[in-house]
């Protein structure tokens, strides 16, 4: 079964009851992209891509959309059961851009898994769950008023909560940390999560400051030289995040046993083909992962439920969702839905989503 038409649509996501905090700053709304493929039979497939916000990594609304106008020519012909032939393809005609080519990946798993009846979750080795866990993201905020959303976040079933620091003293991020765990007591994971906003000697301040306090620091610095300069200084458990761009980097960091573990991003790493390998690279070496993405509605959150549900229970340390910050469901009723802290596997073919037509308004690119 091979492509026949792509089309591109642009949605707005508004951040409902925003803005999104993070070191970087305030995001009060996202500009995501949706592709649809569509096979000679008429199957549809769909795929999202939905960078949070000009400066939060390599990656901005308007150069997805570029990047696949580039590539959606070379995607026409593909067929939908051969995710390396559409990955060849998109290399061989654009270097890099990562984020960009993961709409069409994903898109195509969608419409493999339509076409054949099974869900993605099956076509990447099968699901080992039923419920993925997800977890929770409280902005920077003040201590109490951080306190006070983890406690809500608890009574709604999380039981892993990242705590974003940085952008600030890093003795206000140690505060609240402080504050968040004594608030929620033990038994739920806590992770600060500083999006590279944190300088490596702050980073030792923070760990030094929460000894006591059971915790993973996640992506506190920018680059990789980071992680070999905390290398040995930390109390706590470090993982990769932002830095985990590409399969190298990863198998690199795990090779000089500088992280213990990743947050990794589908559309960040390609989409499902690349990050598959991803995946089972860290379940070789037993290193625990989340399985999310950047942003973006009920069809990344489904990718990321999909993939996610075919990691080792042991491993996945969750999958994150925007979907509190967003309005409008894509799909209403057969959509991923957070309940009790964690979202369901569809087993329905491909992603599990029916897209109504003209969901999105009218394209802003057709090829055929
Ligand atoms: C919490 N996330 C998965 C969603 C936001 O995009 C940031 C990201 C993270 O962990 O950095
Ligand atoms: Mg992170």
């Amino acid at each position: 079964m091979k492509i026949r038409t792509v089309r591109l649509y642009q949605h707005d996501l508004p951040i409902l009851g925003g803005p999104y905090v993070m070191s970087s700053g305030p995001i009060e709304a996202l500009d995501t992209t949706l592709v649809e493929i569509e096979t000679e039979d008429g199957v549809s497939g769909w795929g999202e891509t939905c960078p949070l916000g000009p400066v939060y990594a390599p990656a901005f609304a308007e150069g997805a959309r570029a990047a696949l106008r580039h590539l959606a020519p070379y995607a026409l012909g593909a067929a939908v059961d051969d995710p390396a032939d559409l990955h060849r393809r998109m290399d061989d005609a654009l270097m890099g851009h990562a984020y960009a080519k993961a709409a069409l990946d994903i898109a195509l798993f969608d419409a493999w898994g339509k076409t054949t009846g099974q869900s993605v979750a099956s076509l990447l080795g099968g699901a080992k769950m039923d419920r993925v866990p997800s977890y929770y993201a409280l902005n920077v905020a003040a201590p109490e008023e951080t306190a006070r959303v983890a406690v809500e976040k608890l009574g709604q079933g999380f039981r892993r909560l990242q705590i974003k620091v940085g952008g600030r003293a890093v003795e206000a991020d140690i505060e609240t940390v402080r504050r968040v765990a004594e608030a929620v007591g033990p038994g739920v994971k806590l992770v600060a999560d500083a999006n590279r906003g944190l300088s490596v000697d702050a980073t030792v301040a923070l760990s030094e400051g929460l000894r006591d306090v059971r915790l993973t620091i996640e992506q506190p610095c920018d680059g990789l030289h980071s992680f070999s300069a905390l290398k040995g200084r930390l109390h706590h458990p470090l993982f990769m995040d932002e830095s985990s761009e590409d399969l190298g980097i990863v198998e690199r960091s795990i090779a000089a046993e500088l992280v213990d573990g990743f947050g990794l991003k589908v559309t960040r790493l390609g989409g499902f083909f690349p990050m598959t390998k991803v995946r089972d690279l860290c379940a070789a070496h037993g290193i625990p992962h989340t399985v999310d993405d950047s942003w973006g509605g009920d069809i990344i959150t489904a990718a990321c439920v999909q993939l996610g549900a075919t990691v080792d229970p042991a491993r996945l340390e969750g999958v994150w969702t925007a979907q509190p910050y967003i309005e409008r469901a894509y799909d209403k009723e057969n959509g991923p839905r957070l309940e009790e802290g964690t979202i369901a596997v569809s087993e329905r073919p491909g992603l599990g989503l029916e897209i109504e037509p003209g969901l999105f308004g009218e394209p802003v690119a057709v090829f055929a």
